[in-house]
C-alpha cells in the first residue's frame, strides 16, 4: 500500500500541563509543523504527533495547589495545548495525552518487556531529586546555595530515600556509544552530539524508574504501590501513538523508527541517552534522529513560566499575524542556537522579507498584468538568458536546495534559499523594467510579466509549509488549482497557462507600519 521510504514520522515533546503554552512551546511545534507540511507536499505519508505529558509529581503538586484532583486539572490544562493547535494552525495528525488508556497500556507493555529482558530490578534509592526537572542529580553536580542543594538547571533538589525499580542503564554504555558511532546523524546539531557522547563516555549509572511517594502516574505492572518514573512514561508516547504494543499495526510498521524527535536542548539527554536504550532493550529500533534546538530568551534569560517572562503565542499572532509569526521565529535564529526575542527584529524581518520581498513582488507583477494584459496571463515570447536564469531558479533549483536544508533541520538556510529567489525576481523586475517596456516593447513586457507570474507560482508553492494561509492566497491569485500545489508541480512542465484570467490583486503581506515607526522612535 505505502512505500516505506515515503513515510515520515515527526514528533514534538509532549508538554507538561503545569504550564500554559508560551512561545518556546509554540516554537518547537511550528518547526515540526513546517517539516510535516513540507514532507506531505513532497509526496510523503506523514504522521505528525504532539500532545501533553500529564503525570508526575510536578503535575500532582500543581493540581493540589489549584485545589482540584489531578485528572480534572490535566483535562483543563491540556486543553490549552489543544487550543494552541488552532491558534498556530498546526497540522498534527494526532494529539496524545499520557492519561489516555491507549498510553497506559503501551507504557505498561514496554515495562513488562523490559522486565522480561532482565533490564529492570528492585532496590532502594537514595539521592538528590529535583521536582521541577523530574530528575535525579549526583552530589557532584550540585551547588550549595543558602543551605539548599541546587541542580545545574537552577532547580532545588531534595533528598529522597525510597524503594525503587531500576533500569540497568550502566550496562548499555558500550552499545550506546557504538550506536552513536554507527549513526552519526542521530543527534543533531553536532555540538550537542559531542556533549552527549562525552556524557555517556563519562559512565552511566543505573536509572531509578519508579516512585512510591505519590500515585499520579502509570502503575507499575504487578506492583501497584509504584508508579512509573514520568520520563519512561512520557517517552513511550512516541510509540503509543502508532499502536504499540501491537508492533504489527499498520502505523507501527509504516512509521517506526520515527524520522525525527524534535526537542529543546533541555531534554536532549532523555531522548538521546535513555530513550534509545529503552528501545534497544525492548528489541525496538531507536529513532533515526533527535534534534535539539535552542531556547528563546528574553534579555538573555530562558523564557519560562517560573521566571514570569513568557510571550503568549496568541499575543504574537495578534501583533504580527499568524503566518508572519511562524515565519519570523524560524527565519530569525539559526535553528539550534538560542535566540533573543526582539520586537524590532520581528518588525524588520517581517517587513523586509514578507512585505517588501514576496508581497511587493506579487503585488507589482499582478497589478501590471491586470492592468496591461487584459486581466490574464500574457503569452510569452522566446525566453532570453536572463528569463531562463530566473525561471530555472524558481522552477527547478529552489526545491532541491530547500529540501537539502530542511532534511538537516536548517530552517533559516532553507528560508534563505527561498528569499534568494524572491530577491532575484525583484532584481529582475528592476533590471527588465516592464513599466518602460510597456511603451517601448510591449511584446517583451508580456514575456517579463509572464516570467514573474511563474516565479510567484513557484514561490507560493514552496511557502505553503511556512505561511500556509498567505501562500494559499498567493496561489489563489495566480489561479493554481488546489490539486496542483504539491512540489511535483514545481517544474516548467506545469508552468502557468497564458490566457488564464486573474482578479484584481490584493496585498497579501501587509507592512507593519505603525509598529515599525514606534520601534524606530524607540531605537
Ligand atoms: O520537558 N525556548 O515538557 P515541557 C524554546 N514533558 N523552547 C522551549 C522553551 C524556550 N524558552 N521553553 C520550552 C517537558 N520549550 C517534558 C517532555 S517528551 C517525552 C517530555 C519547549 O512542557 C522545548 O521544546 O517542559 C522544550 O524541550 C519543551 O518545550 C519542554 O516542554
Amino acid at each position: 500500500m505505502t512505500d516505506n521510504n515515503k513515510n515520515y514520522y515527526v514528533t514534538t515533546p509532549i508538554y507538561y500541563v503545569n504550564d500554559k503554552p508560551h512561545l518556546g512551546h509554540a516554537y518547537t511545534t511550528i518547526a515540526c509543523d513546517v517539516l510535516a507540511r513540507f514532507k506531505r507536499l513532497d509526496g510523503y505519508n506523514v504522521k505528525f504527533l504532539t500532545g501533553t505529558d500529564e503525570h508526575g509529581l510536578k503535575v500532582h503538586q500543581a493540581a493540589a495547589k489549584a485545589g482540584v484532583d489531578p485528572q480534572s486539572f490535566t483535562d483543563k490544562v491540556s486543553q490549552n495545548f489543544r487550543d494552541l493547535v488552532g491558534v498556530m494552525n498546526f497540522s498534527n495528525d494526532d494529539f496524545i495525552r499520557t492519561t489516555e488508556d491507549r498510553h497506559k497500556k503501551a507504557a505498561q507493555a514496554l515495562w513488562t518487556k523490559l522486565v522480561e529482558k532482565g533490564d529492570i530490578y528492585l532496590d532502594k534509592y537514595s539521592g538528590w531529586y529535583a521536582v521541577r526537572d523530574e530528575a535525579y542529580y549526583g552530589e557532584d553536580e550540585l551547588q550549595d546555595v543558602d543551605g539548599k542543594k541546587i541542580a545545574p538547571s537552577g532547580a532545588e533538589c531534595e533528598w529522597v530515600e525510597e524503594e525503587s525499580y531500576f533500569f540497568k542503564l550502566s550496562e548499555w554504555q558500550d552499545r550506546l556509544l557504538e550506536f552513536y558511532e554507527a549513526n552519526p546523524d542521530f543527534i543533531m546539531p553536532d555540538a550537542r552530539r559531542n556533549e552527549v557522547v562525552s556524557f555517556v563516555k563519562g559512565g552511566l549509572r543505573d536509572l531509578s524508574i519508579s516512585r512510591t511517594n505519590f500515585d499520579w502516574g502509570v502503575p507499575v505492572p504487578g506492583d501497584e504501590k509504584h508508579v512509573m518514573y514520568v520520563w519512561i512514561d512520557a517517552l513511550t508516547n512516541y510509540i503509543t501513538a502508532i499502536g504499540y504494543p501491537d508492533v504489527d499495526a499498520a502505523d507501527f510498521r509504516a512509521y517506526w523508527p520515527a524520522d525525527l524527535h524534535m526537542v529543546g536542548k533541555d531534554i536532549l539527554r532523555f531522548h538521546a541517552v535513555y530513550w534509545p536504550v529503552f528501545l534497544m532493550a525492548a528489541d525496538l529500533a531507536p529513532p533515526k534522529r533527535v534534534f535539539a534546538h535552542g531556547w528563546w530568551t528574553i534579555e538573555g534569560q530562558k523564557m519560562s513560566k517560573s521566571l514570569g517572562n513568557v510571550i503568549a503565542p496568541q499575543d504574537l499572532v495578534d501583533r504580527y499575524g499568524l503566518d508572519q509569526s511562524r515565519y519570523f521565529v524560524l527565519r530569525e535564529v539559526p535553528f539550534g542556537n538560542d535566540g533573543n526575542f526582539s520586537h524590532e527584529n520581528a518588525v524588520n524581518r517581517i517587513n523586509s522579507d514578507l512585505a517588501n520581498g514576496l508581497g511587493n513582488l506579487s503585488q507589482r507583477t499582478l497589478s501590471m498584468i491586470y492592468k496591461n494584459c487584459d486581466e490574464q496571463f500574457p503569452q510569452p515570447n522566446e525566453f532570453t538568458e536572463d528569463d531562463k536564469m530566473v525561471l530555472d531558479m524558481a522552477q527547478d533549483q529552489m526545491i532541491s536546495k530547500v529540501r537539502t536544508e530542511l532534511d538537516k533541520q536548517r530552517f533559516h538556510k532553507a528560508i534563505e534559499e527561498i528569499m534568494l529567489v524572491a530577491n532575484e525576481a525583484n532584481a529582475y523586475i528592476d533590471r527588465q523594467a516592464p513599466w518602460t517596456l510597456k511603451k517601448e516593447d510591449p511584446e517583451r513586457m508580456k514575456t517579463v510579466l509572464y516570467v514573474l507570474a511563474e516565479c510567484i507560482r513557484c514561490l507560493g508553492i514552496i511557502m505553503q509549509p511556512l505561511t500556509p494561509s498567505c501562500a494559499a492566497k498567493m496561489l489563489d491569485q495566480v489561479k493554481v488549482a488546489e490539486g496542483e500545489r504539491s512540489f511535483a508541480y514545481l517544474s516548467a512542465e506545469h508552468a502557468l497557462k497564458a490566457g488564464t484570467k486573474i482578479e484584481k490583486p490584493e496585498g497579501i503581506f501587509p507592512r507593519i507600519v505603525e509598529e515599525e515607526e514606534k520601534a524606530q522612535a524607540a531605537g
